[in-house]
């Protein structure tokens, strides 16, 4: 009886009804998701619900020639620039025909302008639209900000389900900042608060818990923080505003006034040699994300100022 079963369900699966196709559909990703100028950038095309697209056609709009054609779903750029800008268009073809996917390819540098919070708020800050590609064992984050604030206040705030401290880069008072890891700290004392701007970077390795921090492009000893843990990489990253839940549930008491500008974050820990191009707006490494390609979106009473 049990042999019978076995069979009936193996014919089943052999001449039953097939599964409902699944519609072949094609998209471009970027990696990275924010290409900055004079780093290469990677275009690739996914496709889904074919099991073998066979050909890949890449062109840009208004381009005569085909930039690529065969079986390579990746379009590298080496050194990538401004006048590569424009809509990439992808035509997969396979068994199941041909689809086609475009993606605009453009830059929103924002050198010498700043982010200005112009007022205590709990609904004002910048959200950064992109994130991660995969869960980060490595981070650094870097950013300059101006204010006359003494209260607590969060800078840089990455938030994920399981977490909402995951990444966070605090004031909580003068002459002090912290960066929280997975929910747990680690703090650096500043010098005496000098009415100028300040530029700071902080870095984590998991794979050594190491912390790293630099004041001005000056590196503060190293400490150690949440040996082993993985950073999410499904975040919502915020400027200006402490996210007491994903995506949310701001304090008006912990938001920033005051100006922030370069912002940059790499899934590689940093030198300082190269904490200081970045404090040039060079940075050597390509980031996830930077000031001379931000995507941004302002949420409330804030602005972008030259
Ligand atoms: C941009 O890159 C192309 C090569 O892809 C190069 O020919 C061109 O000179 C570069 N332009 C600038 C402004 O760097
Ligand atoms: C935000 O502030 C407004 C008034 O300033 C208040 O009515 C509201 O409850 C606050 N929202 C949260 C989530 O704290
Ligand atoms: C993270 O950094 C460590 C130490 O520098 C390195 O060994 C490891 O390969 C890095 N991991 C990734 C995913 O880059
Ligand atoms: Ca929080």
């Amino acid at each position: 009886m049990g042999k019978l079963w076995l069979w009936l369900i193996a014919l089943t699966g052999l001449f039953g009804p097939s599964a409902p196709q699944e519609k072949v559909t094609a998209r471009i990703q970027a990696h990275p998701p924010a290409p900055t100028e004079h780093h290469q950038l990677m275009l690739s095309c996914e496709v889904s619900g074919d099991p073998g697209p066979q050909q890949f056609l890449w062109e840009k709009e208004g381009s005569q020639v085909p930039l690529q054609k065969g079986p390579d779903n990746i379009l590298i750029i080496p050194s990538f620039n401004k006048t590569h800008c424009g809509t990439y268009i992808c035509t997969a073809t396979g068994s199941q025909g041909s689809v086609v996917a475009t993606y605009d390819l453009w830059i929103d540098d924002l050198f010498n302008k700043v982010f200005v919070f112009p007022q205590e708020t709990n609904d004002s800050y910048v959200l950064i639209k992109a994130m991660p590609e995969q869960p980060l064992q490595n981070f650094t984050v870097c950013l300059r900000s101006y204010t006359d604030l003494t209260r607590s206040y969060s800078l840089f705030s990455y938030a994920t389900k399981a977490q909402d401290n995951d990444i966070v880069l605090i004031k909580p008072r003068p002459r002090e900042y912290q960066l929280y890891v997975g929910g747990k700290f680690v703090s650096f004392r500043v010098p005496e608060d000098s009415m100028e701007s300040e530029h700071i970077c902080t870095s984590w390795e998991s794979t050594t818990g190491i912390v790293g921090f630099w004041f001005n492009g000056k590196r503060w000893p190293y400490k150690g923080l949440q040996k082993g843990y993985l950073v999410s990489h499904k975040a919502v990253i915020v400027l200006g505003q402490e996210q007491n839940s994903y995506g949310g549930l701001f304090d008006a008491k912990q938001s920033f006034v005051g100006e922030i500008s370069e912002v940059y974050m790499w899934d590689v820990g940093l030198t300082t040699r190269q904490v200081i191009s970045a404090m040039r707006n060079w940075p050597m490494e390509a980031p996830i994300f930077g000031w001379r390609n931000l995507p941004y979106k302002i949420e409330g009473e804030m602005y972008l100022k030259p």
